[in-house]
């Protein structure tokens, strides 16, 4: 990562950021949060990936000079190039390493969304890959399981279940070290409209027949009948078929529903990284970050912290200049 150093100028034609766009980043996103949220690399890292979905979504958007960076090398970059960060450059791939297992280990909550013929259900279709899964996301710190479902379909979709969730009424698998629980919210308007409210996480959403997900095995990934990939969605099915035949559907199935799917809303350029829908984005709150059920700091930080004295200090340096 030698050589990165480089003026405002030089840096934009090779695309990579200037210094004071990265400084900012790392001031807005990094430094300039409550001090418990930076108390572990792992927490770090997530306020990392803020910063890096913000560089991606805005900076490179509106200056396409810029290069686009994976997140491990945006870390880099940031690490190498801030002041507070730069001490622990050295112990920067164990850091990572770590931040990937943690990431693993947060629990995920979501909802299986059924339409009143209890035929259909709503599946989402990630940003970078093709694959389709429920709509669902990693639980914040503090935040209770259906409100993360709450959240993260709203975030994913759009769409507001918090009127229809009961507590009760779930899917729990374990997969490895990650618990995945879904809400199923059923009886949901096949006219409702979805579009989600983070840009670049979510390409297409659509309802899916779920005879045309039954999946060859029981894999984490695993195509559906018709072809369709999908992630998580197969383990599921089995639960869901057996909720669904001791449920009565508000509306008996319409034979002239389309034996196909329905995509609902697509992103105008999905994947090709230049452009998005017009939906607004959200930041989420800087408070709250993810944390697995047993939070255990990872393996290489049992030997040193990292100095929020030193942030605070070039926090009042920043702020007294
Ligand atoms: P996540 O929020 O890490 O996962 O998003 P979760 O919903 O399971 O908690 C999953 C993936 O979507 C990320 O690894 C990114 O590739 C992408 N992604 C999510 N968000 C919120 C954004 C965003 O705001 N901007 C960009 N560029 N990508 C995102
Ligand atoms: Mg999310």
């Amino acid at each position: 990562m030698s050589g990165i150093h480089r003026s405002s100028g030089a840096a934009l034609k090779n695309g990579l950021p200037p210094q004071e766009l990265l400084d900012d980043l790392c001031s807005r996103f990094v430094l300039n949060v409550p001090k418990e949220d930076l108390q572990s690399f792992e927490r770090i890292l997530f306020l990392v990936e803020y910063a890096h979905w913000f560089y991606e979504d805005n900076s490179v958007e509106k200056n396409p000079s810029l290069k686009s960076f994976t997140l491990k090398e945006f870390t880099s970059l940031l690490f190498n190039r801030c002041d507070v960060l730069k001490p622990y450059v050295a112990h920067l791939d164990d850091i990572f390493k770590d931040f990937t297992s943690y990431k693993v280990r947060v629990p995920v909550t979501g909802a299986i969304i059924l339409d009143e013929t209890y035929e259909r259900c709503v599946l989402v279709k990630g940003w970078k890959g093709s694959s389709w899964s429920f709509p669902r996301g990693k639980k914040s710190k503090d935040e209770e399981d259906h409100a993360c479902a709450i959240r993260e379909v709203l975030e994913e979709t759009g769409f507001d279940v918090s009127k229809f969730l009961n507590k009760d009424e779930y899917i729990e698998l374990i997969f490895g070290q990650q618990r995945v629980r879904l809400y199923i919210i059923a009886g949901v308007k096949d006219d409702t409209s979805f579009a989600p409210l983070t840009k670049k996480e979510i390409s297409e959403i659509a309802w899916q027949r779920l005879d045309e997900l039954q999946p060859a095995n029981d894999d984490v990934i695993s195509r559906g009948i018709t072809g369709l990939k999908l992630y998580m969605v197969a383990p599921f099915l089995a639960s869901l078929k057996s909720w669904i035949s001791t449920h009565q559907s508000p509306i008996a199935p319409k034979p002239d529903m389309p034996l196909k799917g329905m995509c609902v809303w697509k992103a105008k350029n999905s994947s090709t990284g230049n452009s998005s829908s017009s939906s607004p984005m959200i930041m989420e709150s800087q408070s709250t970050k993810p944390e697995p059920d047993n939070p255990a700091p990872g393996k290489s930080f049992r030997n040193f912290r990292f100095d929020t004295s030193s942030i605070l200090q070039a926090m009042e340096t920043a702020f007294s200049a």
